[in-house]
């Protein structure tokens, strides 16, 4: 029997179900599996990283203008199925943690901030864990907003090292990856990574140098727009890694 729906019927559906959020995708970045998976230690001499290129920390999302002793960030990626790996080497000129309870005005300090979209969906993610924008602090903190907006220590989330030699921090991360079924309130399944697996995902770093406020924010994508103070809401802003 053909089923024959009347198209009044059809435009009740189609409105009751709007088209699911698409995210273009934009700064497209392929990140090779590690041969071995480093040791989180503060330094990238590993083989994996030898053989692994930078990408510029350099997209100035709010602040003046800023010389290469003030700050300068360059990064890579590696992967194997427990971890996203990120190596940041920084310069910066003044290490500064003023405020150093870690759920206060972490984002004024100097700090790393780590965009991840699990599933590469794009969409707000404020106000839940489509996405997590993480703050990294000096001490190694990591901050995010929970379900309820408040600050929310991750520190299970992201394990990192650094090391310091003059006005240069290396930081080496292992970062863990939960889709977007994240709950606070239960124990959560985290994500085995695999070869062409899409994940949507940006870098910052914090910038202060003595300031009460953070004097400059550097992304590591352009964001259209006069705004570009955008990533800790849109997670479309963010590239997307593939990976192989
Ligand atoms: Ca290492
Ligand atoms: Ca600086
Ligand atoms: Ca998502
Ligand atoms: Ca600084």
């Amino acid at each position: 029997m053909k089923l024959i729906v009347p198209p009044l019927l059809l435009l009740f559906f189609y409105s009751c179900h709007p088209k699911p959020h698409y995210k273009e995708d934009h700064q497209i970045i392929e990140v090779k599996r590690a041969t071995k998976s480093p040791i989180i230690d503060g330094k990238g001499n590993e083989n994996s990283w030898n053989v692994t290129e930078w990408h510029p920390l350099d997209q100035n999302w709010l602040g003046p203008s800023y010389d290469y002793n003030d700050f300068n960030g360059r990064y890579k990626l590696n992967w194997d199925e427990d971890y996203l790996y990120l190596l940041v080497e920084i310069i910066d000129d003044s290490l500064y943690d003023r405020v150093k309870d870690p759920l206060k005005l972490w984002w004024n300090d100097d700090s790393l901030q780590v965009f991840i979209d699990e599933d590469n969906s794009g969409g707000l993610h404020q106000k839940s864990h489509n996405a997590f924008g993480y703050h990294i602090a000096l001490d190694g903190n990591v901050v995010d907003l929970s379900e309820s907006k408040a600050p929310k220590l991750f520190n299970e989330h992201i394990l990192s090292a650094k090391t310091q030699h003059g006005n240069q921090t290396t930081w080496e991360m292992a970062i863990t990856l939960y889709d977007d079924s994240y709950s606070e309130k239960s124990k959560n399944q985290t994500t085995v990574l695999e070869t062409n697996k899409k994940i949507g995902f940006a870098l910052a770093y914090c910038d202060n140098d003595g300031s009460i406020e953070r004097e400059n924010y550097i992304g590591s994508v352009f964001v259209p727009g006069e705004d570009k103070n955008q990533a800790w809401v849109n997670a479309d802003i963010f590239g997307t890694l593939v990976l192989k």
